[in-house]
């Protein structure tokens, strides 16, 4: 048999569902004629953020795989494999090589060497026989220890070789690594002495789908919960003692907890120094607990550290913690729950002026607001974009469900929320799959929204069109005003209609739901929507100093 279809047959006992690719890569007709269904997306960064989806929405249980052509192709990926990168998500990328007499040599872009920094395990095929050696390192590497992408290069010579009919090829483990003991009794004390502890959630929590025990441990020591964006929805929203998640723009009671805690205890995070996630406030007592030691000490010093899968240490810990309660609840949850909730009052008070106004151009908060009444939260997956978009809806929006919110931002690259929205609907058909983004964002990766038709895909794209970008309003005053540098136009209601889907224009506050109620009918036909707000240039975020 041929390389390609091996790999074809590799990808399909390793549980592949759907190849999500752009030709010329053979693998992409091998593993057709293994019943795999093949995604041909309008451009490789697009069907990078789609397989990153999947992987993600599936806690890494599957893995998103993309394939994509030598050369241009291959280059045209490099995006999409560092935005995974950046955020940690297991993906599999399989691009093709040069020949191999041409391989490697100057012009010919190799994977080899450029994705070696965006990929935990990145490799070359030279010989036929090794390709099943090849995926099993590779699978075992984006299925084990931290989420990140892998690669296998394969030289198109290569893809068309001849290997033997049984090859040999097991399915790879997926292996939990489970903490020190020790570390965590010592964590497990200092929890207990706390007397103002917070918890923050990294996505270490959904990778190892320990939602129930998060909840646990937080009841059991009536500590309050905050997230990373990218662990959003790891704890309710809606839970009294929830403080909203972390981000750029955040809520009052969180900047309020965080910095009025003797103890801040992270899970499964990475606790990476970003624009895009909470800052720690100078001088807290510090206890991470987390999968890869390589981010421990990193940007912030652990004043206890513990290196393990977050289920596992979570388990150890609420046995540890139940230990010294001795099942006598301290009578906190009441005091605790009561300053949460005064505090999300005040600033719910200061913000609803903008989340419930009348006015045209639309508050793109009120937009928000009422996509977040309208559908049905629980049964909703939504993801924001770079921009302002993510500021405005990541303090608001109460995810209550695990992996209902996608959070991303350690690297930001404006239109990645399409690619994501779409690869959660592949893996999650039942859900209604929303992205919010604005009108630049739209610019990178907009034209994939045709391959949300053609595919069947149909997903709710929600835009915020204010004609600019208005997040950088502040920093280029100059060359707005000299040159309109700022501003952006066009009709995306009409782009959408024009590539197939249903696209509809909103100006008016009350038309707002009513266009929202179309639009999901919309994507239960089978359509993907795409909602066109036109809103103002908002420049208010929720952000303390
Ligand atoms: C690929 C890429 N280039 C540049 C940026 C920097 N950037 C972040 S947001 C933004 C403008 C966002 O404008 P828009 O999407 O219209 O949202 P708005 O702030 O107007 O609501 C820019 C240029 C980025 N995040 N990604
Ligand atoms: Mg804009």
């Amino acid at each position: 048999m041929k390389v390609a279809n091996a790999v074809a047959k590799i990808l399909k006992k390793e549980g592949v569902e759907f190849l999500i690719g752009y030709p010329v890569n053979q693998i992409i007709e091998a593993a057709a004629e293994e019943d795999i269904r093949t995604i041909i997306v309008r451009q490789e960064r697009v069907g990078l953020h789609m397989a990153d989806a999947v992987s993600r929405i599936s806690s890494g249980q599957r893995i998103g795989v993309f394939a994509m052509q030598h050369g241009p192709g291959t280059e045209n990926a490099f995006g999409g494999v560092a935005q995974a990168f950046g955020d940690s998500v297991p993906i599999v990328v399989l691009p093709g090589g040069y020949p191999r007499k041409q391989l490697n040599i100057t012009p010919n872009f190799s994977s080899l060497l450029n994705f070696q920094h965006v990929t935990k395990w990145c490799e070359q095929v030279i010989l036929p026989d090794s390709i099943p050696d090849a995926m099993r390192r590779a699978f075992t590497q984006v299925k084990n220890g931290r989420p990140r992408p892998v690669l296998v290069e394969i030289p198109v010579d290569v893809m068309r070789a001849d290997i033997a009919d049984d090859f040999a090829y097991t399915p790879t483990p997926r292996l939990r690594m489970a903490p020190d003991p020790r570390a965590v009794t010592e964590l497990a004390a200092a929890l207990v002495a706390a007397n103002r502890l917070v918890i923050y959630a990294g996505q270490g929590v959904h990778y190892a789908r320990a939602w129930t025990q998060l909840r646990e441990l937080a009841e059991l020591l009536e500590a309050p919960v905050t997230t990373s964006l990218q662990g959003k929805s790891a704890f309710p929203e809606t839970h009294p003692l929830s403080l909203g998640s972390g981000g750029r723009s955040i809520s009052k009671q969180l900047h309020h907890f965080l910095n009025n805690a003797d103890l801040i205890f992270g899970i499964g995070c990475s606790f990476t120094t970003t624009n895009y996630g909470v800052a720690m406030p100078k001088g807290k007592r510090i206890a991470h607990a987390t999968l890869d030691p390589l981010d421990i000490n990193k940007d912030i010093v652990a004043d206890l550290a513990v290196a393990g899968d977050a289920g596992l240490t979570l388990d150890a810990l609420i046995a540890e913690v139940k230990d010294r309660l001795k099942g006598k609840p301290r009578g906190r949850l009441g005091a605790v729950t009561r300053e949460i909730a005064t505090l999300k009052q005040e600033w719910l008070a200061q913000w609803m002026p903008r989340l419930t106004q009348k006015t045209s151009p639309l508050s793109p908060y009120r937009v928000l607001w009422d996509l977040m009444h309208t559908v049905d939260v629980a049964n909703t997956i939504i993801t924001h974009d770079a921009g302002s978009p993510r500021d405005q809806i990541s303090p608001f929006w109460e995810p209550t469900e695990p992996l209902t919110y996608i959070g991303w931002g350690k690297t930001t690259q404006l239109g990645y929320g399409l690619g994501l929205a779409m690869g959660a609907k592949l893996a999650q058909p039942d859900k209604l799959c929303v992205n919010f983004w604005g009108d630049a964002a739209i610019g990178f990766t907009g034209m994939d929204f045709e391959t949300a038709v053609r595919e069947r895909i149909p997903i709710l794209s929600v835009l915020s069109n204010n004609f600019s970008m208005a997040i950088e309003l502040k920093v280029m005053k100059t060359a707005t005003a000299k040159y309109r540098s700022t501003d952006i136009s066009g009709n995306y209601a009409e782009f959408a209609r024009a590539l197939g889907g249903h696209g509809e224009r909103v100006t008016e506050p009350d038309d707002i739901v009513p266009a929202i109620r179309r639009a999901v009918a919309k994507t239960r036909e089978g359509t993907p929507a795409l909602l066109e707000f036109i809103t103002e240039k908002a420049e208010d975020f929720s952000m303390f100093a």
